[in-house]
Protein backbone atom coordinates (compact mmCIF):
# COMPACT_ATOMS: atom_id res chain seq x y z
CA UNK A 1 0.00 0.00 0.00
CA UNK A 2 1.54 3.37 -0.93
CA UNK A 3 0.82 7.01 0.25
CA UNK A 4 1.26 9.38 -2.66
CA UNK A 5 3.09 12.32 -2.07
CA UNK A 6 3.38 15.35 -4.35
CA UNK A 7 6.29 15.17 -6.05
CA UNK A 8 7.47 18.78 -5.97
CA UNK A 9 6.66 18.78 -1.90
CA UNK A 10 8.75 21.56 -0.29
CA UNK A 11 6.98 22.59 3.11
CA UNK A 12 8.39 26.21 2.88
CA UNK A 13 7.13 26.57 -1.07
CA UNK A 14 4.37 28.54 -0.62
CA UNK A 15 5.39 31.13 1.49
CA UNK A 16 6.43 34.57 0.06
CA UNK A 17 9.91 35.94 -0.41
CA UNK A 18 11.66 32.70 -1.57
CA UNK A 19 14.89 34.42 -1.01
CA UNK A 20 14.84 33.99 2.11
CA UNK A 21 13.83 30.51 2.36
CA UNK A 22 16.30 27.81 3.47
CA UNK A 23 15.53 24.70 1.54
CA UNK A 24 16.27 22.21 3.49
CA UNK A 25 16.63 18.80 2.46
CA UNK A 26 14.20 16.92 4.69
CA UNK A 27 15.73 13.90 6.51
CA UNK A 28 17.65 17.19 8.40
CA UNK A 29 19.90 19.64 9.01
CA UNK A 30 23.22 19.59 8.61
CA UNK A 31 23.45 16.11 7.11
CA UNK A 32 24.29 15.15 3.53
CA UNK A 33 21.85 16.65 1.21
CA UNK A 34 19.57 13.41 -0.67
CA UNK A 35 19.70 15.15 -3.89
CA UNK A 36 16.05 14.79 -4.45
CA UNK A 37 13.28 14.91 -1.63
CA UNK A 38 13.07 11.51 -0.18
CA UNK A 39 9.21 11.81 0.16
CA UNK A 40 7.86 11.07 -3.62
CA UNK A 41 6.65 7.67 -1.87
CA UNK A 42 5.88 6.51 1.40
CA UNK A 43 5.54 2.63 1.31
CA UNK A 44 3.89 1.44 4.05
CA UNK A 45 2.56 -1.99 5.72
CA UNK A 46 -0.53 -3.39 3.86
CA UNK A 47 -3.65 -3.44 5.73
CA UNK A 48 -2.23 -1.26 8.70
CA UNK A 49 -4.42 0.13 11.60
CA UNK A 50 -5.74 3.33 11.43
CA UNK A 51 -3.67 4.43 14.07
CA UNK A 52 -0.36 3.52 12.45
CA UNK A 53 -1.96 5.79 9.15
CA UNK A 54 -1.63 8.41 11.95
CA UNK A 55 1.51 8.13 12.98
CA UNK A 56 2.87 8.02 9.68
CA UNK A 57 1.37 11.15 8.70
CA UNK A 58 2.37 12.98 12.09
CA UNK A 59 6.22 11.60 11.77
CA UNK A 60 5.98 13.45 8.37
CA UNK A 61 4.54 16.74 10.15
CA UNK A 62 7.10 15.99 12.86
CA UNK A 63 9.76 15.86 10.52
CA UNK A 64 7.95 19.31 8.96
CA UNK A 65 8.60 20.74 12.27
CA UNK A 66 12.20 20.07 13.43
CA UNK A 67 13.31 21.34 9.76
CA UNK A 68 12.39 25.07 11.14
CA UNK A 69 15.43 24.70 14.09
CA UNK A 70 16.67 28.31 14.48
CA UNK A 71 13.61 29.73 12.60
CA UNK A 72 10.29 29.55 14.93
CA UNK A 73 11.61 31.13 18.10
CA UNK A 74 10.32 32.72 20.20
CA UNK A 75 7.39 30.86 18.88
CA UNK A 76 7.52 26.68 19.07
CA UNK A 77 8.36 24.71 16.00
CA UNK A 78 5.18 23.44 13.98
CA UNK A 79 4.48 21.15 11.45
CA UNK A 80 0.53 20.56 9.86
CA UNK A 81 0.15 17.84 7.08
CA UNK A 82 -3.27 17.54 5.40
CA UNK A 83 -4.82 14.83 4.00
CA UNK A 84 -7.88 13.58 2.02
CA UNK A 85 -9.49 10.35 1.68
CA UNK A 86 -10.64 10.20 -2.01
CA UNK A 87 -13.63 8.62 -2.63
CA UNK A 88 -13.23 5.60 -4.50
CA UNK A 89 -11.55 4.37 -0.86
CA UNK A 90 -8.13 4.53 -2.05
CA UNK A 91 -5.39 5.47 0.74
CA UNK A 92 -4.75 8.85 1.62
CA UNK A 93 -3.42 11.91 0.05
CA UNK A 94 -1.28 14.45 1.20
CA UNK A 95 -3.44 17.85 -0.29
CA UNK A 96 -1.28 20.71 1.81
CA UNK A 97 1.61 20.54 4.25
CA UNK A 98 3.93 23.37 5.98
CA UNK A 99 6.17 24.34 8.99
CA UNK A 100 5.20 27.67 10.96
CA UNK A 101 8.30 30.06 10.10
CA UNK A 102 8.01 33.06 12.65
CA UNK A 103 9.24 35.57 10.50
CA UNK A 104 6.62 34.62 7.58
CA UNK A 105 4.08 34.56 10.49
CA UNK A 106 1.55 32.03 9.71
CA UNK A 107 0.90 29.25 11.46
CA UNK A 108 1.75 25.80 9.69
CA UNK A 109 -1.99 24.75 9.48
CA UNK A 110 -2.01 28.15 7.62
CA UNK A 111 0.41 27.19 5.47
CA UNK A 112 -1.03 23.78 4.61
CA UNK A 113 -4.27 24.89 4.05
CA UNK A 114 -3.16 27.80 2.07
CA UNK A 115 -0.84 25.23 -0.03
CA UNK A 116 -4.23 22.83 -0.42
CA UNK A 117 -6.23 25.62 -1.78
CA UNK A 118 -2.90 27.16 -4.11
CA UNK A 119 -3.05 23.53 -5.67
CA UNK A 120 -6.49 23.40 -5.97
CA UNK A 121 -8.19 21.22 -3.41
CA UNK A 122 -10.84 21.35 -1.61
CA UNK A 123 -10.30 20.50 2.26
CA UNK A 124 -13.69 19.52 2.59
CA UNK A 125 -13.64 16.41 4.64
CA UNK A 126 -9.97 16.96 4.89
CA UNK A 127 -7.73 15.56 8.14
CA UNK A 128 -5.08 17.51 9.72
CA UNK A 129 -2.51 16.59 11.36
CA UNK A 130 -0.69 18.91 13.45
CA UNK A 131 2.47 18.35 16.05
CA UNK A 132 1.24 21.04 18.42
CA UNK A 133 -2.72 21.69 19.64
CA UNK A 134 -3.95 24.33 17.04
CA UNK A 135 -4.01 27.93 18.63
CA UNK A 136 -7.34 29.26 19.56
CA UNK A 137 -6.32 32.95 20.29
CA UNK A 138 -5.85 35.93 18.73
CA UNK A 139 -1.92 36.76 18.40
CA UNK A 140 0.26 37.76 15.94
CA UNK A 141 -2.36 35.77 13.91
CA UNK A 142 -5.71 35.08 14.48
CA UNK A 143 -7.16 31.56 15.54
CA UNK A 144 -5.52 28.18 13.67
CA UNK A 145 -8.77 26.20 15.36
CA UNK A 146 -11.12 28.78 13.54
CA UNK A 147 -9.37 28.56 10.68
CA UNK A 148 -9.38 24.53 10.00
CA UNK A 149 -13.30 24.80 11.12
CA UNK A 150 -14.12 27.15 8.40
CA UNK A 151 -12.17 25.19 5.99
CA UNK A 152 -14.57 22.49 7.02
CA UNK A 153 -11.67 19.93 8.32
CA UNK A 154 -13.36 16.61 8.99
CA UNK A 155 -10.90 15.35 11.66
CA UNK A 156 -8.01 16.95 13.57
CA UNK A 157 -4.84 14.65 14.65
CA UNK A 158 -2.52 16.18 17.21
CA UNK A 159 0.14 14.99 18.90
CA UNK A 160 0.48 17.36 22.38
CA UNK A 161 -2.00 20.59 23.85
CA UNK A 162 -0.46 23.47 23.08
CA UNK A 163 1.39 24.47 26.65
CA UNK A 164 0.76 28.21 26.31
CA UNK A 165 -2.13 29.29 28.75
CA UNK A 166 -3.46 31.09 26.67
CA UNK A 167 -4.53 28.46 24.60
CA UNK A 168 -3.96 24.84 26.16
CA UNK A 169 -7.33 22.96 25.61
CA UNK A 170 -9.61 25.63 24.14
CA UNK A 171 -8.30 24.95 20.55
CA UNK A 172 -9.08 21.57 21.02
CA UNK A 173 -12.46 22.57 22.75
CA UNK A 174 -13.41 24.55 19.59
CA UNK A 175 -13.01 22.35 17.08
CA UNK A 176 -14.61 19.63 19.22
CA UNK A 177 -17.42 22.20 19.16
CA UNK A 178 -17.61 22.71 15.10
CA UNK A 179 -18.19 18.54 15.44
CA UNK A 180 -14.10 18.24 14.33
CA UNK A 181 -13.00 14.51 15.62
CA UNK A 182 -10.27 15.13 17.29
CA UNK A 183 -7.73 12.82 18.20
CA UNK A 184 -5.02 13.60 20.86
CA UNK A 185 -1.61 12.22 21.88
CA UNK A 186 -0.19 10.41 18.73
CA UNK A 187 3.33 10.81 18.45
CA UNK A 188 3.07 12.87 21.84
CA UNK A 189 6.94 12.73 23.18
CA UNK A 190 8.41 13.17 20.26
CA UNK A 191 6.32 16.54 19.06
CA UNK A 192 7.05 17.56 22.86
CA UNK A 193 10.98 17.32 22.39
CA UNK A 194 11.00 19.81 19.29
CA UNK A 195 9.94 21.96 21.40
CA UNK A 196 11.34 21.74 25.46
CA UNK A 197 12.42 25.39 25.49
CA UNK A 198 8.78 26.79 23.89
CA UNK A 199 7.22 24.80 26.62
CA UNK A 200 9.42 26.26 29.50
CA UNK A 201 9.18 29.78 28.49
CA UNK A 202 5.68 30.18 27.81
CA UNK A 203 5.12 28.50 31.23
CA UNK A 204 8.02 30.34 33.40
CA UNK A 205 9.15 32.89 31.30
CA UNK A 206 12.37 31.94 31.83
CA UNK A 207 14.66 30.23 29.22
CA UNK A 208 15.33 26.72 29.02
CA UNK A 209 18.60 25.81 30.20
CA UNK A 210 20.92 23.30 28.51
CA UNK A 211 24.09 22.35 30.84
CA UNK A 212 26.89 21.06 28.60
CA UNK A 213 30.40 19.27 29.62
CA UNK A 214 32.95 18.17 27.49
CA UNK A 215 34.52 15.53 30.24
CA UNK A 216 37.41 13.42 30.52
CA UNK A 217 36.78 9.72 31.58
CA UNK A 218 37.45 10.40 34.92
CA UNK A 219 34.97 13.26 35.12
CA UNK A 220 37.11 16.19 35.14
CA UNK A 221 36.74 19.10 32.38
CA UNK A 222 40.26 20.44 32.12
CA UNK A 223 43.97 19.89 33.21
CA UNK A 224 45.03 22.13 36.18
CA UNK A 225 45.95 25.50 34.64
CA UNK A 226 49.57 24.93 35.51
CA UNK A 227 49.85 23.14 33.10
CA UNK A 228 47.74 24.54 30.21
CA UNK A 229 48.87 26.99 27.29
CA UNK A 230 47.12 30.48 28.25
CA UNK A 231 44.34 31.34 26.10
CA UNK A 232 43.84 28.38 23.88
CA UNK A 233 40.86 26.24 24.20
CA UNK A 234 42.09 22.51 25.62
CA UNK A 235 40.31 19.79 23.26
CA UNK A 236 38.83 16.83 25.13
CA UNK A 237 36.44 15.38 22.44
CA UNK A 238 36.93 14.33 18.93
CA UNK A 239 35.80 16.32 16.04
CA UNK A 240 31.97 14.28 15.70
CA UNK A 241 31.44 15.54 19.10
CA UNK A 242 32.37 19.11 18.48
CA UNK A 243 30.20 19.06 15.31
CA UNK A 244 27.22 17.86 18.08
CA UNK A 245 28.17 21.21 19.90
CA UNK A 246 27.44 23.54 16.61
CA UNK A 247 23.88 21.36 16.10
CA UNK A 248 23.46 22.03 20.04
CA UNK A 249 24.33 26.11 19.70
CA UNK A 250 22.60 26.17 16.46
CA UNK A 251 19.31 25.16 17.99
CA UNK A 252 19.82 27.27 21.09
CA UNK A 253 18.87 31.04 21.18
CA UNK A 254 21.96 31.79 23.49
CA UNK A 255 25.08 30.48 24.44
CA UNK A 256 26.48 31.45 27.98
CA UNK A 257 30.06 31.39 29.70
CA UNK A 258 31.74 33.18 32.65
CA UNK A 259 35.10 35.72 32.28
CA UNK A 260 37.19 32.72 33.63
CA UNK A 261 36.64 30.57 30.65
CA UNK A 262 37.14 33.79 28.50
CA UNK A 263 40.21 34.54 29.63
CA UNK A 264 41.65 31.09 30.00
CA UNK A 265 40.31 29.80 26.16
CA UNK A 266 39.80 32.67 24.22
CA UNK A 267 36.74 31.40 22.32
CA UNK A 268 33.97 32.71 19.58
CA UNK A 269 31.11 30.86 20.71
CA UNK A 270 29.63 31.24 17.55
CA UNK A 271 27.23 28.91 15.72
CA UNK A 272 29.30 27.41 13.07
CA UNK A 273 26.86 24.20 12.21
CA UNK A 274 26.85 25.80 8.50
CA UNK A 275 30.08 23.92 8.05
CA UNK A 276 29.72 20.81 9.14
CA UNK A 277 31.52 18.08 7.42
CA UNK A 278 29.02 15.43 5.84
CA UNK A 279 30.52 12.29 6.95
CA UNK A 280 30.90 13.62 10.53
CA UNK A 281 34.38 13.60 10.74
CA UNK A 282 35.37 17.15 11.01
CA UNK A 283 34.77 20.52 10.38
CA UNK A 284 35.05 22.23 7.06
CA UNK A 285 37.09 24.55 6.00
CA UNK A 286 35.09 27.80 5.83
CA UNK A 287 36.08 28.81 2.46
CA UNK A 288 34.37 25.23 1.30
CA UNK A 289 31.27 24.85 3.34
CA UNK A 290 29.38 27.26 0.98
CA UNK A 291 29.94 24.15 -1.77
CA UNK A 292 29.55 21.71 0.86
CA UNK A 293 26.52 22.25 3.00
CA UNK A 294 23.45 21.73 1.65
CA UNK A 295 21.68 24.40 3.56
CA UNK A 296 24.40 27.37 2.99
CA UNK A 297 24.41 25.96 -0.96
CA UNK A 298 21.04 26.84 -1.42
CA UNK A 299 21.26 29.91 0.28
CA UNK A 300 23.98 31.05 -1.12
CA UNK A 301 26.56 31.84 0.75
CA UNK A 302 26.04 34.03 3.90
CA UNK A 303 22.07 34.02 5.03
CA UNK A 304 20.27 36.53 3.25
CA UNK A 305 18.83 38.26 6.37
CA UNK A 306 22.57 38.74 7.31
CA UNK A 307 22.13 38.06 10.86
CA UNK A 308 23.58 35.04 11.23
CA UNK A 309 27.51 34.86 11.21
CA UNK A 310 28.54 33.48 7.59
CA UNK A 311 29.04 29.94 9.39
CA UNK A 312 25.86 29.34 10.79
CA UNK A 313 22.89 27.47 8.83
CA UNK A 314 20.25 29.92 8.42
CA UNK A 315 18.95 30.79 11.76
CA UNK A 316 16.43 34.26 12.03
CA UNK A 317 18.61 35.66 14.88
CA UNK A 318 22.13 35.35 15.96
CA UNK A 319 23.41 32.89 18.25
CA UNK A 320 23.54 35.14 21.36
CA UNK A 321 26.75 35.21 22.74
CA UNK A 322 26.17 36.15 26.94
CA UNK A 323 29.80 36.73 28.98
CA UNK A 324 29.39 36.74 32.91
CA UNK A 325 31.74 39.37 34.08
CA UNK A 326 31.34 40.99 37.30
CA UNK A 327 34.48 43.45 36.79
CA UNK A 328 34.07 44.10 33.38
CA UNK A 329 37.99 42.17 33.06
CA UNK A 330 36.93 40.87 29.09
CA UNK A 331 39.77 41.78 26.89
CA UNK A 332 39.53 44.22 24.15
CA UNK A 333 41.38 41.89 21.90
CA UNK A 334 39.48 39.07 22.58
CA UNK A 335 37.71 36.56 19.79
CA UNK A 336 34.51 37.26 21.28
CA UNK A 337 35.18 41.32 21.36
CA UNK A 338 36.45 41.49 17.94
CA UNK A 339 34.06 39.59 16.27
CA UNK A 340 30.95 41.37 17.74
CA UNK A 341 32.24 44.38 15.88
CA UNK A 342 31.49 42.37 12.50
CA UNK A 343 27.94 41.29 13.81
CA UNK A 344 25.21 42.89 11.39
CA UNK A 345 21.93 43.58 12.14
CA UNK A 346 20.02 45.67 14.74
CA UNK A 347 21.75 43.99 17.52
CA UNK A 348 24.95 42.98 19.28
CA UNK A 349 25.33 39.04 19.41
CA UNK A 350 27.13 39.67 22.32
CA UNK A 351 26.07 40.46 25.78
CA UNK A 352 28.06 41.18 28.36
CA UNK A 353 26.49 40.57 32.22
CA UNK A 354 28.15 42.86 34.59
CA UNK A 355 28.14 43.90 38.07
CA UNK A 356 26.84 46.96 39.83
CA UNK A 357 31.13 48.38 40.00
CA UNK A 358 32.11 47.47 36.76
CA UNK A 359 34.16 49.95 35.18
CA UNK A 360 31.51 52.58 33.34
CA UNK A 361 34.84 53.62 31.34
CA UNK A 362 35.37 49.92 29.89
CA UNK A 363 31.59 49.22 29.53
CA UNK A 364 31.81 52.37 26.97
CA UNK A 365 34.87 51.01 24.90
CA UNK A 366 32.96 47.79 24.69
CA UNK A 367 30.00 49.75 23.86
CA UNK A 368 31.78 51.04 21.01
CA UNK A 369 32.91 47.85 19.30
CA UNK A 370 29.50 47.11 19.10
CA UNK A 371 29.00 44.68 22.63
CA UNK A 372 25.89 45.27 24.53
CA UNK A 373 26.74 45.60 28.03
CA UNK A 374 24.19 45.17 31.33
CA UNK A 375 24.36 45.24 34.65
CA UNK A 376 22.28 42.93 36.79
CA UNK A 377 21.75 42.70 40.84
CA UNK A 378 25.46 41.05 42.37
CA UNK A 379 26.53 39.90 45.74
CA UNK A 380 30.03 39.46 46.74
CA UNK A 381 31.20 39.73 43.45
CA UNK A 382 28.60 36.97 42.03
CA UNK A 383 25.65 37.87 39.75
CA UNK A 384 22.84 36.62 40.50
CA UNK A 385 21.67 33.97 38.04
CA UNK A 386 18.29 34.16 38.35
CA UNK A 387 18.68 37.74 37.60
CA UNK A 388 20.95 36.86 34.57
CA UNK A 389 18.25 34.43 33.27
CA UNK A 390 15.36 37.23 33.54
CA UNK A 391 17.85 39.37 31.87
CA UNK A 392 17.95 37.21 28.90
CA UNK A 393 13.81 36.18 29.13
CA UNK A 394 13.78 39.58 28.79
CA UNK A 395 15.03 39.30 25.26
CA UNK A 396 12.84 36.62 24.08
CA UNK A 397 15.63 33.96 24.88
CA UNK A 398 13.36 30.57 25.35
CA UNK A 399 16.75 28.23 25.19
CA UNK A 400 19.87 28.57 26.74
CA UNK A 401 23.18 26.72 26.23
CA UNK A 402 25.73 26.84 29.20
CA UNK A 403 29.64 25.85 28.01
CA UNK A 404 31.33 27.09 30.76
CA UNK A 405 33.87 26.36 33.79
CA UNK A 406 33.65 24.52 36.81
CA UNK A 407 32.47 27.74 39.31
CA UNK A 408 29.69 28.52 37.11
CA UNK A 409 28.08 24.87 36.18
CA UNK A 410 28.41 24.13 40.07
CA UNK A 411 26.39 27.55 40.66
CA UNK A 412 23.56 26.97 38.24
CA UNK A 413 23.05 23.18 39.78
CA UNK A 414 23.21 24.28 43.40
CA UNK A 415 20.81 26.82 42.30
CA UNK A 416 18.72 24.16 40.59
CA UNK A 417 18.44 26.30 37.22
CA UNK A 418 19.72 24.02 34.78
CA UNK A 419 16.68 21.99 32.79
CA UNK A 420 18.83 19.05 31.09
CA UNK A 421 22.69 18.66 30.94
CA UNK A 422 24.28 16.82 27.76
CA UNK A 423 27.52 14.97 29.07
CA UNK A 424 30.07 14.42 26.25
CA UNK A 425 32.63 11.88 27.68
CA UNK A 426 36.17 11.88 25.62
CA UNK A 427 38.70 8.41 26.58
CA UNK A 428 41.16 10.84 27.92
CA UNK A 429 42.29 10.52 31.57
CA UNK A 430 43.39 14.16 33.20
CA UNK A 431 43.75 12.92 37.09
CA UNK A 432 43.10 14.14 40.49
CA UNK A 433 44.50 17.38 39.97
CA UNK A 434 42.45 19.05 37.11
CA UNK A 435 39.40 20.89 37.48
CA UNK A 436 36.44 19.48 38.31
CA UNK A 437 33.33 19.28 35.63
CA UNK A 438 30.97 21.40 38.66
CA UNK A 439 32.18 22.98 42.04
CA UNK A 440 30.58 21.60 45.02
CA UNK A 441 30.15 18.21 42.72
CA UNK A 442 32.84 15.62 42.74
CA UNK A 443 31.96 13.51 39.89
CA UNK A 444 30.02 13.36 37.15
CA UNK A 445 29.14 10.17 37.28
CA UNK A 446 27.18 10.73 40.64
CA UNK A 447 25.33 13.70 39.36
CA UNK A 448 24.11 11.57 36.16
CA UNK A 449 21.80 9.89 39.25
CA UNK A 450 19.87 13.06 39.33
CA UNK A 451 19.04 12.50 35.14
CA UNK A 452 15.78 11.48 34.09
CA UNK A 453 14.88 10.30 30.95
CA UNK A 454 18.50 9.67 30.14
CA UNK A 455 20.01 8.50 26.61
CA UNK A 456 23.49 7.12 25.35
CA UNK A 457 24.77 7.42 22.09
CA UNK A 458 28.37 7.59 20.99
CA UNK A 459 30.27 10.47 19.05
CA UNK A 460 33.43 8.67 17.66
CA UNK A 461 35.56 7.65 20.36
CA UNK A 462 33.27 9.78 22.29
CA UNK A 463 30.54 8.90 24.45
CA UNK A 464 27.20 11.14 25.06
CA UNK A 465 24.91 11.48 27.54
CA UNK A 466 21.91 13.33 27.95
CA UNK A 467 19.41 13.72 30.26
CA UNK A 468 16.86 16.05 32.32
CA UNK A 469 16.67 17.46 35.54
CA UNK A 470 13.11 19.06 34.95
CA UNK A 471 10.72 17.90 32.26
CA UNK A 472 9.68 21.16 31.13
CA UNK A 473 6.03 20.01 30.17
CA UNK A 474 2.73 19.81 31.60
CA UNK A 475 1.84 16.05 32.56
CA UNK A 476 0.30 14.72 29.45
CA UNK A 477 -3.20 13.61 29.75
CA UNK A 478 -2.55 11.13 27.19
CA UNK A 479 1.01 8.86 28.40
CA UNK A 480 0.49 6.30 26.36
CA UNK A 481 -1.72 6.27 23.15
CA UNK A 482 -4.12 8.16 21.46
CA UNK A 483 -6.73 9.10 22.91
CA UNK A 484 -9.97 9.60 21.21
CA UNK A 485 -12.02 13.02 22.26
CA UNK A 486 -15.46 13.83 20.78
C1 LIG B 1 -0.55 26.92 16.00
N1 LIG B 1 0.22 26.67 14.92
O1 LIG B 1 2.13 26.84 13.79
C2 LIG B 1 2.06 27.75 15.94
C3 LIG B 1 1.27 27.96 17.11
O2 LIG B 1 1.51 35.45 18.09
P1 LIG B 1 1.11 34.29 17.27
O3 LIG B 1 -0.22 34.46 16.59
O4 LIG B 1 2.16 33.81 16.30
O5 LIG B 1 0.85 33.06 18.28
C4 LIG B 1 1.89 32.46 18.94
C5 LIG B 1 1.32 31.33 19.78
O6 LIG B 1 0.60 30.42 18.96
C6 LIG B 1 2.39 30.49 20.46
O7 LIG B 1 2.70 31.00 21.74
C7 LIG B 1 1.73 29.14 20.54
O8 LIG B 1 0.83 29.07 21.61
C8 LIG B 1 0.94 29.08 19.25
N2 LIG B 1 1.77 28.58 18.17
N3 LIG B 1 -0.01 27.50 17.09
O9 LIG B 1 -1.73 26.65 15.99
C9 LIG B 1 1.50 27.05 14.84
N4 LIG B 1 3.34 28.19 15.86
ZN1 LIG C 1 -2.15 28.93 15.22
Amino acid sequence: MYYQYFADTNPLQTIENKDFIPKIPLGGRGYPATQKPDTTIVETMPNEAPHNQDEVFMQRALKLASETIGLASPNPQVGCVLTTHPPDGSTPKIIGEGAHLYDHRDHAEIVALKQAAARGFSTKGATAYVTLEPCSHHGRTAPCANALIAAGIARCVIATQDPNPLVSGQGIQKLRAANIEVTLGVLEQQARDVNDAFAHFIQHRTPFVTLKAALSVDGKLAPPPASRYPNQPFWLTGPAARQQVQLLRHASDAVLTGIGTVLADDPQLTDRSGMLDPDRSGMLDPDRSGMQNPARSATEGPAPSGISGPHALPRRRPLLRVILDTQLRIPLTSQLVSSAASASGPYSDLLILCGSLASPAKAAALGALGVEVDQVPDHAGRLSLPAVLAALAERDILSLLLECGSHLNGSFLRQNLADKAVLLYAETELGDHAIPFAQGFPSPYLFERFLHRITRTTYGPDACITGYLHDPWPPSKHPATAQQIG
